[in-house]
């Protein structure tokens, strides 16, 4: 039987999760799109139900699971809303923009005593990021040292404030890093003034290694992410940006994509299939938990707070509850 899905958010990655759902799903299909502009709603929905009122959509008969790709500020009360109605949600990163918000969503799961949420933090579907994470697991670079994280974006988008390149962009470097070392961070500094762009930000691990994170949001050249893992015997790394190399007018070279979709189309792709097997089979995937969600958006907010000094941030974050195991 197929999912009845309804996307809430017609952005730039409510639309792409809408193509996905149309083209490339297996399992589900799309049946309602909400946006709070109808006119929007109404294009990305073709055939579709439209709605504009996203509580509508998740309580609506019609839909089984959602996905919310609204503006950051109302992921974390869409999905609580998702969690009281029962329907498995997949929510774009992040989770919330507090971490008490973060928090409810994770005692609303564990009240329920269901997993239902998983949060887009798609580089965990990315096939090199999902190759750099075999490769040290089976040793292949001998133990893990320093994991160098690039996260470039060619201009910050126009809905970008305040500390969102932490918030909303190093969030990434966050999930990705614990998810691909099998660590988690315990302190971080920023090496830059409060609002700077590019940002480099150090994290420690409790296994010892150290994350660095170059955060440009206003590079100009185009989207660039990379990681480069550095082992005690050596070093794996992404070998994006491109998929091809050009050879011509003198020159050998590859382009970069304007934004994330072109980059991580492949990993939202199968996060989107994978998403929609744990719905079926009840089984969660390899995606990140709210609890995954939480905790980084509790280390996000913990090094903002602390942007302004120029010192250690140790982490306090609580403990993990045993649905999350
Ligand atoms: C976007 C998106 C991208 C990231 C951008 C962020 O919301 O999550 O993957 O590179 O920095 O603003």
């Amino acid at each position: 039987m197929s999912v009845a899905v309804g996307v809430i958010g017609t952005g730039v990655m409510g639309s792409e999760h809408v193509r996905i759902l149309r083209e490339e799903t297996v399992g589900a299909h799309l049946a309602a799109v909400c946006d709070a502009s109808e006119d929007r709603a109404r294009a990305a929905a073709g055939e579709n139900r439209v709605f504009t009122d996203a509580l509508a959509l998740i309580n609506s008969d019609q839909v089984e699971a959602v996905v919310i790709a609204a503006p950051d500020a109302v992921h974390g009360s869409l999905v609580l809303a998702c969690i009281e109605t029962g329907k498995p949600v997949l929510c774009e990163k992040p989770l919330a923009v507090t971490t008490a918000e973060a928090f409810e969503v994770v005692e609303a799961e564990v009240a329920k005593g269901q997993r239902l949420v998983q949060v887009g933090y798609m580089r965990r579907f990315d096939p090199p990021y999902i190759e750099m994470k075999r490769v040290r697991e089976v040793g292949g670079v001998g133990r893990p040292v320093i994991l160098h994280n690039v996260h470039r974006n060619p201009v910050a988008p126009e809905w970008f404030s305040g500390h969102m390149s932490v918030t909303n962009a190093f969030v990434h470097e966050i999930d990705v890093s614990r998810w691909l070392l099998g660590s988690e961070m315990v302190s971080a500094r920023v090496h830059a003034a409060p609002g700077a762009d590019p940002l480099m930000i150090t994290m420690e691990t409790d296994q010892g290694e150290i994350v660095s994170t170059e955060v440009f949001m206003n590079c100009g050249y185009g989207y660039h992410v990379h990681a480069q893992l550095v082992g005690i015997n050596g070093t794996i790394e992404t070998a994006s940006p491109g998929i091809t190399l050009r050879n011509v007018s003198g020159q050998h070279n590859s382009s970069y994509p304007d934004n994330w979709v072109p980059r991580f189309r492949e990993a939202y792709v199968r996060q989107m299939n994978a998403w929609v097997k744990a719905v079926k089979t009840g089984v969660p995937t390899d995606g990140a938990s709210a609890w995954d969600g939480y905790l980084t958006t509790a280390i996000a907010e913990q090094i903002v707070a602390t942007m302004a000094f120029d010192a250690k941030t140790h982490f306090s974050v609580g403990s993990r509850p045993a649905i999350y195991d």
